[in-house]
């Protein structure tokens, strides 16, 4: 069976993988197109019917099954996180952690496991653009030799609530109203900030959506955290906290607003078809896996509870200690079998992790095995290829619908009296799965403890932490998101929770949306004001190093200079980055040298939201027939808006003129021994100092 599933997968593009199939049929050398049940296909072009102009016949089984299945291809959606993108890869364990757990992928250096990725957006439906402003998911499944572990992680370290049981509210709350049914993938409008303003222990994670870490410039330059405090646990029971975290070998990287809602229209899978680019181009995004270790003691002096998901531990007082690395090589065969079908669950955690008494990864535990019910319509979902654990598993839970394991023996119980390969498997104490002992007391209670009640300190730390540029930012996307709240309350409530954060901010915002500020909201606690600024916190203190991963458009035209766009292009490509030509056309079009090149996006289709540097390399006819069409003027206005680096061809001054920009310290003249020069400028991605208001 195993050698003929083998052939099976070998039977190449067309055929199926794990299905249990047997031998493809061939037919003239080629796979022959049969039934799901193996029935040989003659015609799959007409429907058998009563003469050439008379009605199908319902004997027609091979165009019933064809439909039937067809009828039901569609599962339901997440109910959070529906839009998402997955692949493969491998996580290599850099540093044993042999000394504080017996979780056998931190046992040595050089493991090798297994991984399956799927990052996603929070809000939106399956078929929502990639760059909404929200959340982004990263969760990942390493297929351990203990079993499968899941990090379900997000980009942002911590989350809205401090309790599970709020999450139906806020999931609500933001997805769109039931009433209208809108609006589609965001959070600006009156439910989401109503919700929010009754809640002020969301308030810090607000900073961090309203950051530019909810506008990513791709999923590979976004950092992952896992957010609950875990625990790890040594061979004597001995626990020690953490808490992990994926930081992205590539750099941070996040878009400007404004460049964010025009990808949307120009390109709504920005996010997926970098990732299917990156990996197929063999660029591999890796992130190095870091651990924030800490123990009772530090617990318990810690200004705020480790329990509390809307809090962190601020990297300088915690450093994170970097154990491994994660790299994506393979993206999917099959994005339903694969992507749409894996479920992750905060509750796959192999011997040697453990959780904590956070009560929203309480909630979590029992949310995620649930849910796969309702999508995946069986228990049997372990089953999958992408879900199955690489490891040997054996267990006595039979049947269920889709059972596709076939157990033999007569053993479905545990303990028996069998033996041999009848008697089945045993548990055992030593090797497996065990709980820490957490010394528990008091009552059943209704009650949050008063180690939650600071809900203002750690958003006023993120806001001192970001430069200028991430504040500005910051300001301009509650402006935005409470402009479109309709009810002046709900501004009002916001603004005077913005107040209990920093005084810059809450005027920053009541300016933008012209209101009087509103007396501070009432406060559980006392905001802090002692606390320290956190270099980790923010994005451009901890941006990439190069260009590299990075991708470079290049405007030309007929007759452009063949030998500067050749420096050029071989400049980035050599540096790690990708380079994309636009042209009036993408019809084929001769460079000066005679050098015949293929635009990969017209100027209409090509707009420069798309690349993170632009060069403008017209030709002096090319530049004057580019003038006189919109797209490309604002090619060139959108890059200067989005504060790009902009390399001026010689004969592209009248393109810069027709777009209304004044050129700054950003726009470099370029030509053949001034692609160096230009490059290293573009590894800073934008000129930051360059004054506009897109
Ligand atoms: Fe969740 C999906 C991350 C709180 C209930 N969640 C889901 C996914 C990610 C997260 C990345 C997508 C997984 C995938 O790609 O298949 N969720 C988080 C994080 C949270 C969080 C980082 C807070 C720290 N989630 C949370 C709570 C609950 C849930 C408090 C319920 C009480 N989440 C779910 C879910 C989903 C889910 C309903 C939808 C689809 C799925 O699980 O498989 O069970």
């Amino acid at each position: 069976m195993a050698e003929q599933q083998q052939q099976h997968d070998d039977a190449g593009a067309a055929g199926t993988r794990g299905t249990g199939g047997e031998l493809h049929q061939e037919v003239r050398g080629e796979v022959a197109l049969t039934t799901a049940q193996g029935i040989p296909v003659s015609d799959n072009q007409n429907s058998l019917r009563a003469g050439r102009r008379g009605p199908t016949l319902l004997e027609d089984m091979a165009m019933r099954e064809k439909i039937f299945h067809f009828d039901h291809e569609r599962i339901p959606e997440r109910v959070v996180h529906a839009r998402g993108y997955g692949a493969h890869g491998t996580f290599t364990t850099t540093e044993s952690l042999a000394d504080v757990t017996t979780a056998d992928i931190f046992a040595e250096v050089g493991r090798e496991t297994e991984a399956f990725v799927r990052f996603s957006t929070v809000a939106g439906a399956k078929g929502s653009f990639d760059l909404a402003r929200d959340v982004r998911g990263f969760a990942v499944k390493l297929y351990t030799r203990q079993g499968n572990w899941d990090i379900v992680g997000n980009n942002i370290p911590v989350f809205f609530i401090q309790d599970a049981i709020k999450f139906p509210d806020l999931v609500h709350a933001v997805k769109e109203a039931p009433d209208r049914a809108f609006p589609q993938a965001q959070s600006a409008h009156d439910n989401f900030w109503d919700f929010v303003s009754w809640m002020p222990e969301a308030i810090h994670m607000t900073l961090w959506q309203m950051s530019d870490r909810a506008i990513p410039r791709s999923f590979r330059f976004m950092e992952g955290f896992g957010v609950h405090t875990f625990r790890f646990l040594d061979a004597s029971g001995k626990a020690t906290f953490v808490k992990f975290h994926w930081k992205p070998v590539q750099g941070l990287q996040s878009v400007v607003w404004n460049e964010a809602v025009k990808i949307n229209g120009a390109d709504p899978d920005f996010h997926r078809r970098d990732l299917w680019d990156a990996i197929t181009s063999g660029d591999f995004p890796s992130w190095d896996l870091g651990v924030q270790l800490f123990d009772e003691e530090f617990a318990d002096s810690f200004e705020f509870d480790v329990l509390d998901a809307t809090k962190l531990i601020p990297e300088e007082q915690v450093p994170v200690r970097i154990v491994g690395r994660l790299t994506l090589d393979r993206v999917v065969d099959n994005d339903f079998a694969e992507t749409e079908q894996v479920a992750f669950h905060t509750g796959n955690v192999p011997p040697g992790i453990d959780f904590s008494e956070d009560p929203l990864l309480q909630g979590r535990n029992f949310s995620y095995l649930d849910t796969q019910l309702s999508r995946l319509g069986s228990t049997n979902f372990t089953q999958l290829p992408v879900n199955a654990p690489r490891c040997p598993v054996a267990h006595f839970q039979r049947d269920g619908h889709m059972q596709g394991h076939v157990p033999v023996g007569r053993a479905n119980y545990e303990p028996n009296g069998w033996s041999g390969a009848e008697r089945g498997p045993r548990a055992d104490a030593a090797s497996g799965f065990t709980s820490h002992a957490t010394p528990l007391e008091g009552a059943t209670v209704r009650e949050r403890s008063e180690t939650f009640a600071d809900h203002y300190s750690q958003a006023r730390q993120f806001w001192i932490s970001q430069t200028d540029v991430e504040q500005e930012h910051i300001v301009n996307a509650y402006t935005f998101e409470l402009s479109k709240c309709d009810e002046e309350s709900v501004r009002e409530r916001i603004v005077a929770h913005l107040r209990n954060v920093h005084p810059d901010l809450a005027q920053g915002v009541a300016d933008g949306l012209g209101m009087e500020l509103p007396e501070p909201a009432d406060a559980a606690l006392e905001p802090r004001t002692d606390l320290p600024a956190s270099d980790a916190l923010s994005i451009l203190k901890n941006g990439p190093e190069s260009f590299a991963g990075r991708k470079l458009g290049i405007l030309l035209t007929k007759g452009a200079d063949g030998a500067v766009v050749a420096a050029v292009r071989d400049a980035f490509t050599a540096a790690g980055a990708t380079v994309e030509l636009i042209a009036p056309t993408r019809g084929p079009i001769t460079l000066s040298d005679g050098t015949p090149v293929t635009a990969d996006h017209a100027v209409d289709g090509g707009p420069s939201v798309l690349f993170d540097a632009v060069a403008l390399l017209p030709s002096a006819d090319g530049a004057t027939q580019l003038v006189g069409r919109s797209t490309a003027r604002d090619f060139v206005a959108d890059a200067f808006a989005h504060r790009k680096f902009i390399g001026l061809g010689a004969d592209a001054g009248p393109l810069l003129v027709a777009a209304g920009v004044d050129p700054d310290d950003g726009v470099l003249p370029l030509d053949a021994g001034a692609a160096e020069t230009f490059l290293t400028r573009c590894g800073e991605l934008r000129f930051w100092d360059r004054d506009v208001k897109p």
